[in-house]
């Protein structure tokens, strides 16, 4: 079997640990997450934005103990478990990070008691979001690892994984609100909560590949600016802050990658060219 990635520190730390230790109590809607994993910031970002009542429990994806087999038989965070019936009390598993963040979305549709609708009423307007959705996890989430994981003997230069990124995230941003700041204008969606966690972690591009993203942070074209408007308002965006661990955290979790040396089922496709898990 493949060496797994079981050393991380085991907790959250920062903002992150104070906001695990305000959901640490008994719930019935339970997130299992990783404090590493961009794909269940996704889904904790969403539960904060809507306001839903839940609990975190920390996990290590990477062990595949039987009883987290037992609910996600893919063995990823994140997973969740959702209360079934009228006491609550049984639960079903569900899993896929996009799934998962659509689901919670309609399972708590009430305004008056959570927070708001995070996709578009009409279908078409839906229908566009969700095609951007897919723009990001299936072209953007990719060129992020691909240029992360570069290594001199790779197929591809440093320089085609960046400009394969630059345009996938131009392509992405020209379909974005012109006012902003986020995808829809004023109003934020899962659009936006699809790219965050990967734009929390674009820095570890930077830190860790010569020449880093090659994203301007100032001047270049229109394109570059609306991007950095919502660059500059989905980091500060307080549910993408309150679920971040501190820093040096993930320079520690992606050296794996930037090295590529990581056993992680994602850094296993990037290596081998196939579809993300
Ligand atoms: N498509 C999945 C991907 C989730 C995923 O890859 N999670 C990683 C952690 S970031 C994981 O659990 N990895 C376990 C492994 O690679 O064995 C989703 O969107 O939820």
């Amino acid at each position: 079997m493949a060496k797994v990635d079981t050393s991380l520190p085991a907790e959250l730390s920062g903002a992150a640990a104070q906001l695990g230790a305000k959901h640490a109590n008994e719930h019935p809607l339970k997130l299992y997450g990783g404090w590493f994993c961009p794909f269940v910031q996704r889904t904790w970002i969403t539960l904060v934005e809507k306001r839903i009542p839940h609990q975190y429990i920390e996990i290590n994806p990477y062990r595949k103990d039987p009883e987290f087999l037992a609910m996600n038989p893919r063995g990823l965070v994140p997973t969740l478990a959702v209360p079934v019936g009228a006491d609550g009390k049984d639960q079903r598993p569900l899993y896929e990070s996009s799934i998962v963040c659509e689901y919670l979305d309609e399972a708590y549709a009430d305004g008056d008691k959570y927070g708001p609708r995070l996709l578009p009423g009409g279908p078409y307007e839906r229908a566009r979001a969700r095609l951007w959705m897919d723009h990001i996890s299936s072209k953007i989430i990719p060129g992020f690892y691909k240029l992360i994981q570069h290594t001199p003997e790779k197929p591809y230069t440093l320089e085609q994984a960046r400009e394969d990124l630059h345009k996938n995230i131009r392509a992405l941003v020209k379909e974005m609100d012109p006012s902003g700041p986020w995808f829809l204008g004023e109003r934020f969606s899962l659009v936006d909560i699809q790219l965050a966690p990967w734009a929390k972690r674009l820095w570890l591009i930077d830190h860790y590949k010569n020449g880093g993203t090659g994203i301007p942070k100032e001047g270049g074209d229109e394109v570059w600016a609306r991007w950095r408007k919502w660059f500059d308002a989905i980091v500060e965006r307080p549910s993408v802050k309150e679920t971040w661990s501190d820093d040096e955290r993930y320079v520690l979790a992606y050296k794996r990658y930037a090295d590529d040396t990581t056993n992680s089922l994602v850094g296993q496709a990037t290596r081998q060219g196939e579809k993300l898990p």
